[in-house]
């Protein structure tokens, strides 16, 4: 059996959605080696530091070391949201803390260091010189690894030569084109401070010793095959491990979350649809109201988490402030409307949910997968159009190429009413949807069960860890 002095340090970056998988990593390399989970101080949400404390006490075997930021001039970065200025600070904070810190870890002697994405750039200079071997927890899906690692071979490592040279969609090989549409808009933003990190990384990547991923070969195996043959064909291309589906575990459960429950058993089975966008994306108040009638419209029993602002701690308006009073009323008799951090699991869980209206985020979508809840994808940032690809190709659920952008912004349109309580109803009454998340939920048990290939794919990455 493994060596017990095989010694992971993790070093997550800022939001609930990076946060959370690195957290369920140490709960699983926990059983086989010892764990040391970097956190960085301050946090952005409130919801993280509540995380991260729940978690130390419920896995005191795992140590922590405090990562505390350098202050950063927000004027210094292209970019107004708050968890990705706090991803610059953790890069620019590790450039000069990460080595004396990571030396400090001797005892027993560090074997890996897995890290967050972006922070290739500021991680490669320090275990280069530690000669310590490094790997990312990539903390979205293996079709968006595919276009992550894809870039280094189009662009001159910039916006602008990425544009140009992009077209109508990008031909990945042994993947399915990537539209332009589905481009995370930022990366087509000039200078911004998320393409700035996308291009620097995705250079480094052949630095990189492997990649994590949560996910499995029967929900992505197209992009798990080309990655596997780009590993063959390419020398330097890092080894992907797929080692989802990452579960829930105990100490995320919020007491929040039992008027939700008490609600929830009160309906009747798969009869509620669950809607949610995840932990960092607000909406406009025009598109909220618009799926407030939607919800209402389509006849359908549903749970609605309502977020306006982008961090927990800035959200002060009351729920019935950013619907309005009239939806409100209206709302009530089919629904339950919050604007709090709720169990997303617990609820995908229970048996009155029969649908989830999601923004497609990587942890949601494995989640529902991992619950046979199926999915109504409606991006809203970043990676989640190219997730909402994985979740039709898997079979987990559909989604509508026509609406924009859901979040607030520039680049956003309003969906309307109608079409949002006509995809509804398709959700929750297709049963040929039913039957093929039932397919996808049976292939994630098969690949968590002891002995399957999450198990296998762990105690290889842990062999090689030992050496
Ligand atoms: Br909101 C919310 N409760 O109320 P994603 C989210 N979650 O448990 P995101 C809750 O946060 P990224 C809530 O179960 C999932 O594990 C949810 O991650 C949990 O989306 C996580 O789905 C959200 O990946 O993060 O937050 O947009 O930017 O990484 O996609």
């Amino acid at each position: 059996l493994v060596r017990p002095e095989t010694h992971v340090a993790l070093f997550p970056s800022a939001g609930m959605g990076h946060l959370i998988p690195f957290l369920r990593l140490a709960a699983l390399l926990v059983r086989h080696c010892r764990v040391t989970l970097i956190t960085t101080h301050p946090t952005v949400s409130l919801a993280e530091s509540n995380l991260i404390s729940r978690f130390f006490s419920a896995f005191p075997q795992v140590s922590q070391v405090s990562f505390d930021l350098l202050p950063l001039d927000p004027s210094t970065v292209n970019s107004t949201d708050p968890f990705w200025i706090q991803f610059e600070a953790i890069r620019r904070s590790a450039v000069h803390l990460l080595s004396p810190l990571l030396s400090s870890l001797s005892s027993p002697p560090l074997s890996v260091l897995v890290y967050y994405v972006f922070l290739i750039s500021s991680v490669i200079p320090v275990v280069e010189s530690l000669r310590l071997p490094n790997y990312i927890l990539f903390v979205s899906t293996a079709r968006m690894f595919s276009f992550f690692a894809y870039l280094p071979t189009i662009s001159t490592a910039s916006s602008a030569g990425f544009v140009s040279a992009f077209g109508d969609a990008l031909e990945i090989p042994g993947i399915s084109p990537v539209p332009r549409s589905s481009i995370p808009p930022l990366l087509l933003v000039p200078d911004s401070l998320f393409a700035h990190m996308f291009f620097t990384d995705s250079a480094m990547l052949n630095k990189v010793d492997g990649v994590l991923i949560n996910t499995f070969k029967e929900l992505e195996p197209e992009a798990l095959n080309a990655l596997n043959n780009r590993k063959q064909s390419e020398q330097g291309f890092p080894p992907v491990f797929a080692v989802g589906p990452f579960e829930r575990l105990e100490f995320e459960e919020v007491d929040q979350c039992h008027a939700v429950s008490k609600w929830l058993d009160k309906q009747p089975e798969e009869s509620v649809v669950y809607v949610s966008f995840g932990s960092r994306t607000a909406q406009s108040r025009d598109q909220l109201r618009e799926l407030g009638e939607g919800l209402v419209k389509c006849g359908y029993r549903f749970l609605w988490v309502v977020k306006d602002k982008i961090v927990d701690k800035d959200e002060e308006e009351g729920v019935e402030m950013v619907v309005g009073e009239e939806l409100m009323e209206k709302m009530k008799e089919k629904g339950l409307v919050v604007k709090h951090w709720v169990d997303q699991e617990k609820i995908l869980s229970h048996k009155a949910v029969g649908g989830f209206v999601s923004h497609s985020g990587a942890n949601s979508v494995m989640e529902a997968v991992i619950y046979g809840v199926r999915i109504l994808a409606w991006p809203n940032n970043g990676d989640q159009r190219i997730n909402a690809d994985v979740v039709e190709e898997s079979g987990a659920g559909i989604w509508v190429r026509s609406w924009g952008w859901g979040g607030d912004g520039d680049h956003y349109e309003v969906v309307k009413r109608d079409e949002i309580a006509e995809k509804v109803r398709e959700l929750m009454e297709s049963q040929s949807l039913k039957v093929k998340i039932g397919r996808v939920q049976e292939e994630a048990k098969k690949a968590a069960q002891v002995g399957g290939v999450r198990d296998r794919a762990f105690m290889e990455l842990i062999e090689m860890w030992k050496m």
